[in-house]
């Protein structure tokens, strides 16, 4: 069986910010690298999400690498969040930059990753055919890279388009003259429905669970703000390094929790985050993610924004959120609730009367039938696990991944599993990934990763592996952060519960900073929680 797969020193599978990077690091150390991809080029979730308002919910100062300074002085961003095309372009322009396309193979999905003892090799195979044994595995397959399409009885049925958010023809919708049905208000309908409401003749949207939107602000990037920020880069990475999402260090916050303002001061704070515009809102006071009383003055706040918008208070009232404000990821938007004004928009509730089906004309919903030309699927992704989960990866003994994750992913650092010696995960389940700006975190993990092999081959052993111990503890301690958060109180993404049969664990590690410091530390102390063998 050997001698039919190529031989390489690492395969990555994922050609996105992670992928890229990733085999940047590994070619510089002088690895031979395979890569594979789905999409047919560079820029992974960004490949894909091609919808219309599309576009990055942190600010484009900071989402870039930070690897080179030269990269990051000579690119400039035209808005204060890039939109889709721009970061795609970005994407490729530090692809063809540091010459990283010819690692990849594209339009090639990896099917299987079966770890062979006897060799010591990780043996992939692709849709493609192709076979490469490699010493390193690097899964680098992004969090929000598999969509979710509920089973809505009769889909297939529906006369017309169907098209998934994150799925997008790359060729765009024309929605003109088209009744259009969307359904999901998470972010990437809040995004597209203003887009869409201008364009078409009538925009139906089926809303389960409203979400708090905070206003964008977004605009040109003022070429003053850009060279500030390059004046001095390092310092501003560092600053945002230190927060627990990785971000924002430079937004106007209070120094402690919302209940030690008196309600004026409070009022003014929400009212400058509202004005600024984006997350400063929700990073305004520390204890809005752990006290219910404080997080619910900033709730309370929205709910008055979206009342004082929307001009039918039925629909206001639909569109106001009782749950925790942030336990979900919160959303961004330009002119979301204004859209609801417009007369070409209706909502309707399908909480209280979910959908029946989809028949050829429409969507079925409290037993009346509502006719739509286009039906938009805005439903999210099988966050974080979905893309592992779908790829047959077997470990020691045989044992799938899939199996030992049957009840949640288990992980240690969400870098590397039990049993699956020589495999990492880039912004894996367990790290800190989708809870702050992913390109900070992407690199963190690259560049241990990279370091990581490094010592490897540095002192001639062949295999690292997470001890079962090591990983029992951090996944206990993974949900004990998230237990002292008011994270877990909502049906969110983060926690698998939006998709049906999916275990309710919560993924991602609550605090940048800390989880950092434990990575540096594991490394330091010779890869403590890792049996190191040659
Ligand atoms: P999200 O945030 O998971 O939103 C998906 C939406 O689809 C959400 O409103 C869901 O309602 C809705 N949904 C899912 N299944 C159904 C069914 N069966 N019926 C009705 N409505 C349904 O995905 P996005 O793509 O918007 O955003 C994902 C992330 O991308 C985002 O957080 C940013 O980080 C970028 P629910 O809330 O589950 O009731």
């Amino acid at each position: 069986m050997a001698e039919r797969f190529e031989r390489a020193e690492a395969v990555i599978v994922g050609a996105g910010f992670a992928g890229l990077y990733m085999a940047h690091r590994l070619h510089q150390a002088g690895l031979t690298v395979r890569g594979f991809e789905a999409g047919g080029d560079v820029g992974g979730t960004w490949y894909w999400n091609r919808y219309p308002g599309a576009r990055c919910d942190v600010e484009s100062m900071e989402y870039s690498y930070q690897f080179d300074d030269a990269l990051q002085q000579e690119w400039e961003w035209s808005e204060r969040y890039a939109g889709q095309p721009e970061i795609l372009r970005y994407a490729n322009h530090v692809a063809d930059r540091f010459d990283l396309k010819r690692h990849f193979a594209f339009n090639t999905r990896v099917t299987a990753a079966t770890f062979d003892e006897d060799a010591n090799l990780w043996r992939i195979e692709t849709d493609a055919g192709t076979r490469v044994a490699a010493h390193f595995c690097i899964m680098a397959t992004g969090c929000l890279s598999s969509t979710n399409t509920p089973h809505f009885k009769g889909l297939e049925s529906f006369r017309g388009d169907v098209h998934h958010t994150g799925k997008w023809p790359h060729e765009g919708v024309d929605f003109s003259d088209q009744r259009v049905g969307i359904i999901g208000t998470g972010s990437s309908a809040i995004q597209a429905i203003p887009i869409i409401a201008a364009q078409a003749r009538h925009l139906t949207v089926f809303q389960r669970t409203p979400n708090y939107s905070i206003p964008a602000r977004n605009g040109p990037l003022s070429p003053a703000v850009q060279s500030s920020v390059k004046a001095e880069y390092d310092a501003f990475r560092a600053r945002n390094s230190k927060m627990p999402g990785a971000l924002g260090a430079d937004m106007p916050m209070r120094p402690g929790g919302a209940l030690e303002d008196d309600a004026e001061a409070r009022q003014r704070q929400y009212e400058s985050g509202w004005q600024r515009g984006g997350f400063s809102f929700l990073i305004g006071y520390n204890d809005l993610l752990v006290s219910r009383e404080s997080n619910e003055t900033a709730a309370q706040f929205v709910r008055e924004r979206i009342a004082e918008v929307v001009e039918n208070p039925h629909t206001a009232a639909l569109l106001s959120p009782s749950n925790v404000i942030g336990c979900k990821r919160p959303c961004l938007d330009t002119g979301y609730y204004e859209t609801f004004n417009r007369p070409n928009v209706t909502l309707v509730d399908v909480r209280e009367a979910p959908i029946e089906e989809i028949t050829p004309e429409g969507v079925v919903a409290g037993g009346e039938t509502h006719a739509v030309d286009c039906l938009v699927l805005a439903t999210g992704f099988d966050a974080m696990t979905g893309t592992l989960n779908r790829i047959d990866i077997r470990g020691r003994g045989g044992e799938a991944l899939k199996d030992k994750w049957s009840a949640g992913p288990v992980t240690y650092l969400g870098l590397a599993v039990a049993g699956f010696p020589n495999l990492f995960m880039i912004s894996g389940p367990g790290s800190p990934s989708v809870l702050t700006n992913m390109l900070v975190s992407i690199q963190q993990h690259v560049d241990w990763i990279a370091a990581c092999i490094a010592h490897l081959r540095g002192h001639g052993l062949a295999a690292i592996e997470a001890t079962e111990q090591a990983q029992e503890e951090w996944v206990a301690h993974v949900n004990a952060i998230a237990g002292e958060t008011l994270y877990p109180t909502c049906n969110s993404w983060y926690l698998g519960a939006n998709v049906p049969g999916k275990p309710r664990v919560f993924m991602p590690y609550v605090g940048y900073p800390l989880y950092v410091e434990r990575c540096d530390a594991v490394a330091a102390q010779g890869y403590e929680g890792f049996a190191l063998s040659n």
